[in-house]
């Protein structure tokens, strides 16, 4: 008798009619082979899929061109299928299943033709963690294949652990003809099942990442009583050797594996890794929030990656542990064979062909490397990974940071009073976009807790949520914001970020155990003076003062957006999100003396 996943595997297999389906093992043989057929057989347009890199300087390492319309998520494509419209919330495109199925299967129907049906098993978490998934997914390229085994733990073992049960995740890729009008990524929440057609690209083709891991996983979240967000989790480890674990929401492209791996640039400080994407949170039996990444790879931005900015990712990327590396639409030095892109340290290589395999040179005031090119690594391969990686039950999380690029407005670092006064503080954070969707870049937007592209339902519900589990935590996180990416008059980044965050790092750090006091503003708590780390920073106190500046007037225009956007939610966005969005318009207006304390950063340090 064939099991529910054979059935299931059979059915999608009878609409897209591939000439042959393969189960993968999860095996390193098994991915030498992948990437062989990658090399040889499979191809986007002329392109193979894979081409070896030059193997002493990358070890392991392979390079794939996407199809270029293909480099981005494509957020207007992708939808979520609640039956009910308003379960999805305006912060959701959405279609009624029945809807969307039909307009799925047509896409589908023989789009696997003349390609291999990958059958890929794999958990979303340790496979003896409680919080853990056990997930199907069906491709019909090799990249992505490869792609998964690096992200998650793939492993035969899991199509045991799913036996006879129906109630696996699912997901169902196909590249199609890769033709952006038939792509669509959607969402069918109550059945656990993704249905992506038309993108390679890994938000919409890895569907265990974003797809699963943040969309489904969120309303799984929203009825079970846990959390599935966009966040970092990493150790902080102080010069006494205790360990303070974090979280960290940013949205996409604006720090997160940076932060995951960051080298201290304080002695005696570190930071241990444990996820640099997606973080599953839940209240232990202790009272506090448990983090677990549900992950075991990055899929990381190239562009700005260094020695000088993220040693560790290099360090990373260059290990020989876990087979392959990728790396998508970088350049390439055609003599050496090596991955290019900005940032990369040592001088511009003579002969470089650009992501698009076109030869590239400084006067065509083009990119190299697609600024949202990125490289697909095992986290097993991060020198600075947390022994408590693997660990089922997760760590324990003292403080949760949200925040976003913010060029102006934003101070580097505040706390929060308390929870339900950080959950507001997480709504009404906006952010520049990124290269990491296809949008125009730069265009200020709210993205709460970074998760607006990510939410699966209803975004007022949502905050709701997150005020509820803070009823469930005797000990809760406390809530900060940060912002690293506030410009000068010239454009330039006034804070100089990577290793030098470790010093907010440390404040937040020195908050949590209660070893320092804090200045009160009417946006939150800031350091005072002497308490943030700045000795061996070549940073004036004007540049400072910069940092934690806050403007009444520019404030106020900032609550008038968050207003609108929280107006969209209707009676979903809870009360107490608008008792304190009050409350901070009636402190700009009243309080201005005293916030004028935090406009002269620095001049009343110590008192
Ligand atoms: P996703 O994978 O899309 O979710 O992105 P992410 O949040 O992990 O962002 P990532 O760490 O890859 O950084 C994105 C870009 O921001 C890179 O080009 C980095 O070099 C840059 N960046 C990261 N941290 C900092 C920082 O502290 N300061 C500045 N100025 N830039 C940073
Ligand atoms: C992001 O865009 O937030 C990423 C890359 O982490 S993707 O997997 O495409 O979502
Ligand atoms: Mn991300």
């Amino acid at each position: 008798m064939a099991t529910p996943l054979e059935k299931w595997v059979e059915e999608q297999a009878k609409l897209t009619k591939p000439n042959k389906i393969y189960w993968c093992d999860g095996s390193e043989d098994e991915a030498r082979r992948l990437i062989e057929i990658g090399m040889k057989k499979e191809k986007i347009g002329d392109v193979p899929i894979f081409q070896e890199l030059n193997q002493k300087s990358w070890p392991n390492a392979y390079y794939h061109r996407s199809h270029p319309t293909d480099v981005a998520r494509t957020e207007h494509l992708t939808y979520v299928c609640h039956p009910d419209k308003e379960i999805a919330g305006p912060n959701n495109n959405w279609m009624h299943p029945d809807e969307a199925k039909e307009k799925m299967r047509k896409l589908s129907d023989g789009c696997m033709k003349g390609r291999t049906m990958y059958v890929l098993p794999y958990m979303m978490g340790h496979p003896d963690s409680p919080y853990a998934k056990a997930c199907i997914q069906l491709t019909d390229v090799s990249y992505v294949a490869v792609s998964m085994r690096i992200m998650t733990r793939m492993s035969k073992k899991i199509i045991e652990k799913i036996g006879t049960r129906e109630d696996f995740v699912k997901g169902l890729h196909s590249v199609g003809d890769f033709d952006p009008d038939k792509r669509f990524i959607m969402h069918f929440p109550d059945e656990h099942l993704v249905w992506s057609i038309g993108s390679g690209y890994g938000g919409n083709a890895l569907l265990g990442k974003k797809c699963f891991s943040l969309r489904i996983a969120s309303w799984l979240g929203f009825q079970e009583g846990w959390l599935a967000e966009h966040m970092v989790i990493l150790g902080i480890e102080d010069p006494k050797g205790n360990v303070t674990y974090v979280t960290v929401a940013l949205p996409s492209a604006c720090g997160k594996t940076n932060l995951a791996m960051l080298e201290s640039a304080l002695p005696g400080y570190k930071v241990w890794t444990l996820g640099d994407d997606i973080a599953w949170l839940n209240v232990g039996p202790d009272g506090r929030l448990w983090a677990i990444n549900p992950e075991a790879g990055l899929f990381g931005v190239a562009p700005g990656t260094s020695m000088k900015t993220n040693p560790n990712m290099l360090k990373t990327l260059k290990a020989v542990n876990f087979y392959p590396t990728l790396f998508t639409n970088t350049g390439l030095d055609t003599d050496t064979n090596e991955p290019w892109w900005e940032g990369l340290d040592g001088a511009v290589p003579k002969n470089l062909i650009d992501w698009q395999g076109k030869s590239w040179d400084s006067s065509s005031g083009s990119k190299v490397a697609h600024p949202n090119s990125r490289f697909t690594v095992s986290i097993n391969n991060c020198p600075t990974l947390s022994k408590e990686f693997d660990n089922p039950k997760g760590v324990p999380i003292s403080a949760i940071i949200l925040g976003g690029r913010r060029t102006q407005l934003v101070p580097l670092v505040t706390e929060s009073f308390n929870w339900q006064n950080g959950v507001y503080l997480g709504a009404r954070t906006g952010s520049e976009t990124t290269a990491a969707a296809a949008h125009q870049v730069g265009q200020l937007r709210r993205d709460p807790m970074a998760m607006l592209p990510f939410c699966g339902y209803n975004m007022g519900d949502y905050f709701r949520h997150w005020l509820n589990i803070g009823k469930k935590l005797t000990q809760p996180p406390k809530i900060f914001s940060v912002n690293w990416f506030r410009v000068d008059d010239e454009g330039k980044f006034v804070w100089p970020g990577f290793g030098e965050n470790i010093r907010v790092l440390k404040w937040i750090v020195d908050r949590v155990h209660n070893r320092v006091k804090a200045k009160q503003t009417p946006l939150g708590l800031i350091p005072d003076a002497q308490d943030l780390e700045t000795g061996g920073l070549n940073i004036t106190k004007e540049k400072m003062a910069k940092l934690f500046e806050i403007n009444a007037q520019e404030w106020k225009q900032e609550l008038q957006d968050t207003e609108k956007f929280l107006n969209q939610f209707g009676s979903r966005t809870p009360s107490e999100i608008w008792q304190e969005h009050k409350k901070l318009a009636e402190q700009l207006d009243n309080n201005v003396s005293e916030f004028e304390d935090s406009i002269h950063y620095g001049d009343r340090g110590g008192a």
